[in-house]
């Protein structure tokens, strides 16, 4: 009695010890091992890449997880199909993400990174994705960014990045310039807190020079479409005219340049409105309304950008005083400045036309300005009057030579007409702006410039790099809008690299995302310390085959590592432009019907549950839980499902080698090879959810009723199981007497096709194109059974009533018609 109770706790499935088992073993054998032999060997390169993390201190949330497990099972996938697989990971440790943290925690991050990465390092071991630790980054180590500094050199010399003075987005919480992109609906990304406008002096890389191609070559790659759609919306292309309005000030003829999508509505444009920084605003203003426009400039600086931005905003705004010529109509009409106008689009001023634009409308109600019809819709005339704005089609009235054209003609039409004029031009607009890189910070990687009295602003010389980032004790960013490295002057002060005399360094340091922007170009050659990246193993290992990440990213990282890859494409370092072959958002995870954050205190840490159910089970749950690329609900209950599927496998397989000899027969033959196609093309689909019940299905039918399994039943499902639940899978194999590691020989079983189909099929029988009944015959069934069974069924017999068959259509294994005539 007692050996039997021995037996059965030695037979039991046990997570714990299997998974410690396969991660010791994996490491011993280097089975997740890529050494640069094997990459510059590799027959079918593989490369599977996912969004690396930022370790924070916290450490690896469930959301990381989601995100690496559904990218390790594609990549485990492709190599039980025999491919190689590269799959590393990595750190982005620099940022003010981490800054903030070590300020609050009073340690500093030279000390608390290597702790965070430690810790994460152990995490990502645990949860059994093949990571090729071999090849792994963490941008914070200067033999990385040396060659983040090296890229920015790069754009440097291709005259890519230049400093300029720039009304820039300041968190005053974080102390620190954010790029537009991390300013969401106003508010700073990292803290919450509303962004001010600074004007400061800051490092711009000239990424609108890229809208274009950024833009173009959308067509064609293949991504998710909603992360294609966001980031096609933030380049946001306008196709419209520049328009130009002369004006005299002092004397002396200026331009106001507009852009407008609307070069049709030019007959209705009444006044100016220019933003209140435009550069224009100083002389042009009259003497008399100076002191009021200067007051009302003051406000605006003074605002923040949501309330600016806001549409159901009282229009505000003042007249300058001056006046400039309508070039379709010759009037004089009034320039004004108001807070509506952005200096960051377009021209940063407009051509207000009230009758056709709701903005202009309103302001023109507001000072009781002209406003003017020259767009008549259906049933209406140049007369009709306006009470509100008509922004749809029409045809042209009050346009002179133009009147009676079509709203869609008359744009391209007034636009030739201006051009002739020497007034206007066709011009294309995005709404992308200037990539600003230059961050008053501390923790990350300083700018590789000097300046000199003598010789101006130089590029630190390659060969100087890296610029090691000094450790500062007093790394807290102050209101002085510079970086904590200007304090440092012992690191600051250098000679300069032309003509030897005392110089300093740039003292700001890059924005995180350049870090982030090149990382994957690195993997396949982090060990080499003379070049950044290998020529051979980058043409053997990129572009990216498959990259998987969250929708977050679509507009920042994503676009900036495009916009890298490209300039480092045409500076002649990479012979692809695009860097990722696919790319694939996973889903949001939710808990239980609410949003993770750590304010609700309903975050989940994988740590516990790992050490209760396994990191097995608790990878095919998060799998199981929801279409991975659209994510789901988080319950802690769910994952009894997962667990006692594995346990159930492990039952099949382990206890006493109990499985029966002989092949897969008959239904559960068919559901075999119905559940190897299925699971092979949900996984292409990353369609994981249902590949998983599949396997459930196919397992329960299996032992149904407690009946006893055939090896040839069970074994094949050994390696669909593997991707999702890598160490039980291994210890299964194993157990079925296989020697080698199921990753180490391409093992995924093929099915055949024709098997996939059932034995019996229905037939559906018609009388004259009326189904009358439905009949189970053997697949294959021909033509004159069919009908011999069709004429025998009771029902045909009714309908036929008598009638005399004229006409058989047969359709093999689907229908048979009979057609009959009267007797
Ligand atoms: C005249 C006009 C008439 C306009 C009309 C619209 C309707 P999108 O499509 O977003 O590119 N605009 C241009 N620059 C601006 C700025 N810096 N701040 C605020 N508004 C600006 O929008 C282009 C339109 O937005 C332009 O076309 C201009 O108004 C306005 F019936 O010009 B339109
Ligand atoms: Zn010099």
């Amino acid at each position: 009695m007692s050996s039997m109770i021995e037996i059965k706790e030695k037979d039991a499935y046990r997570p714990a010890h299997v998974e410690e088992k396969w991660q010791r073993r994996w490491d011993e054998r280097g089975t997740n091992l890529r050494s640069d032999e094997d990459l510059r060997s590799a027959k079918r390169p593989f490369y599977n890449l996912m969004m690396f993390p930022y370790p924070s201190a916290e450490g690896l949330h469930v959301g990381n997880m989601y995100a690496f497990t559904g990218a390790d099972i594609y990549g485990r996938w492709k190599r039980l199909l025999g491919e190689d697989v590269f799959e590393p990971i990595g750190f982005d440790a620099f940022g003010i993400h981490s800054e903030n943290f070590a300020l609050k925690v009073g340690t500093h991050p030279m000390e608390l990174i290597p702790r965070n990465v430690k810790n994460f390092t152990r995490q990502l071991r645990r949860i059994g994705a093949m990571y090729d630790w071999n090849h792994t980054v963490n941008t914070t180590d200067p033999s990385y960014y040396k060659w983040t500094q090296w890229i920015f050199l790069q754009l440097y010399h291709a005259g890519l990045a230049e400093k300029k003075e720039a009304p820039v987005n300041w968190c005053p919480s974080c102390k620190t310039v954010l790029a537009n992109e991390q300013v969401i609906a106003g508010r700073c990304e990292r803290c919450g807190t509303l962004v001010e406008q600074r004007v400061l002096s800051q490092w711009f890389f000239r990424i609108t020079e890229y809208a274009a191609r950024l833009l173009k070559n959308l067509e064609w790659i293949d991504w998710s479409e909603s992360t294609r759609k966001a980031q096609e919306n933030w380049i946001g292309r306008s196709d419209g005219a520049e328009i130009r309005f002369r004006g005299i000030a002092a004397g002396e003829p200026y331009d106001i340049a507009v852009f407008t999508t609307r070069p049709d509505t030019v007959f209705g444009a009444t006044f100016m409105v220019l933003a209140p920084e435009h550069s224009l605003v100083d002389s042009l203003t009259t003497r008399e309304r100076r002191a009021e426009v200067e007051d009302y400039r003051s406000r605006v600086r003074a605002m923040d950008m949501v309330t600016r931005k806001s549409v159901e905003k009282a229009k505000t705004g003042v007249f300058t005083g001056a006046y400039c010529t309508n070039p379709a109509t010759g009037e004089e009409i009034p320039v004004w400045i108001a807070d509506y106008v952005l200096m960051e689009y377009g021209t940063g001023a407009i051509m207000a036309v009230p009758g056709h634009d709701e903005r202009d409308f309103e302001f023109a109600r507001t000072f009781d300005l002209e406003i003017r019809r020259v767009i008549a819709a259906e049933g209406e005339d140049a007369a009709t009057p306006l009470d509100a704005a008509w922004a749809g089609e029409g045809v042209l009235v009050n346009s002179g030579a133009f009147d009676g054209t079509p709203t869609q003609d008359a744009g391209a039409a007034i636009t030739t007409w201006l051009e002739g004029m020497g007034a206007g031009s066709v011009r294309v607009n995005y709404r992308l702006h200037d990539w600003c890189i230059s961050r008053q910070r501390y923790w990350g990687p300083p700018i590789p410039i000097i300046y000199c009295d003598a010789c101006g602003t130089l590029p630190v010389p390659d060969e100087d790099l890296p610029i090691v980032l000094p450790h500062a004790e007093n790394y807290r960013p102050d209101e002085s809008g510079k970086s904590p490295l200007a304090r440092v002057e012992e690191w600051y002060r250098v000679p300069c690299p032309k003509c030897g005399g005392e110089a300093r360094r740039e003292t700001d340091v890059s924005d995180t995302f350049l870090d982030s922007s090149w990382y994957f170009l690195r993997y396949p050659s982090t060990s080499f310390d003379d070049v950044v990246f290998d020529p051979e193993l980058t043409r053997k290992w990129l572009p990216v085959d498959c990259y998987i990440g969250g929708e977050e990213h679509a507009v920042l990282h994503l676009l900036y590592s495009r916009f890298i890859t490209m300039v480092l494409h045409d500076r002649g370092f990479l012979d692809f432009e695009e860097p990722y072959r696919t790319f694939r958002k996973h889903g949001l995870l939710i808990k239980e019907g609410a949003k993770m954050s750590k304010s609700r205190g309903n975050v989940v840490i994988p740590d516990a549950y790992i050490e209760e159910w396994g990191a097995d089970a608790f990878r095919m749950y998060l799998m199981f839980l929801g279409p991975y690329q659209e994510g789901g609900d988080f319950r802690d209950s769910g994952l009894q499902g997962p667990f006692k599927f594995l346990s159930r496998l492990w039952d099949t397989v382990v206890p006493a080698n109990q499985l029966l000899d002989g092949p897969a027969t008959g239904d559960l033959e068919q559901k075999l090879h119905t559940t190897i196609r299925k699971v092979t093309e949900d996984i292409a689909r990353l369609d994981y959810n249902t590949a998983i019940a599949a396997m459930m299905e196919y397992l329960n039918a299996v032992r149904e009723g407690g009946r006893v399994a055939k090896r040839a039943e069970i074994e094949p499902v050994i390696p669909l199981v593997a991707p999702f639940a890598p160490h039980v899978a291994e210890e299964l194999w194993e157990h079925l007497g296989n020697e080698v590691s199921l990753f180490e020989a391409p093992c995924w079983p093929d099915y055949d096709a024709v098997k996939t189909l059932a034995d019996t099929i229905e037939m559906v029988v018609q009388v004259n194109g009326k189904v009358r009944a439905r009949i189970a015959m053997a697949r294959g069934t021909g033509q004159k059974e069919a009908q011999a069974a069709a004429l025998a069924d009771e029902n045909v017999i009714r309908f036929l009533d008598g009638g005399r068959v004229r006409k058989v259509i047969f359709v093999p294994d689907r229908l048979i018609n009979l057609v009959v005539g009267q007797p």
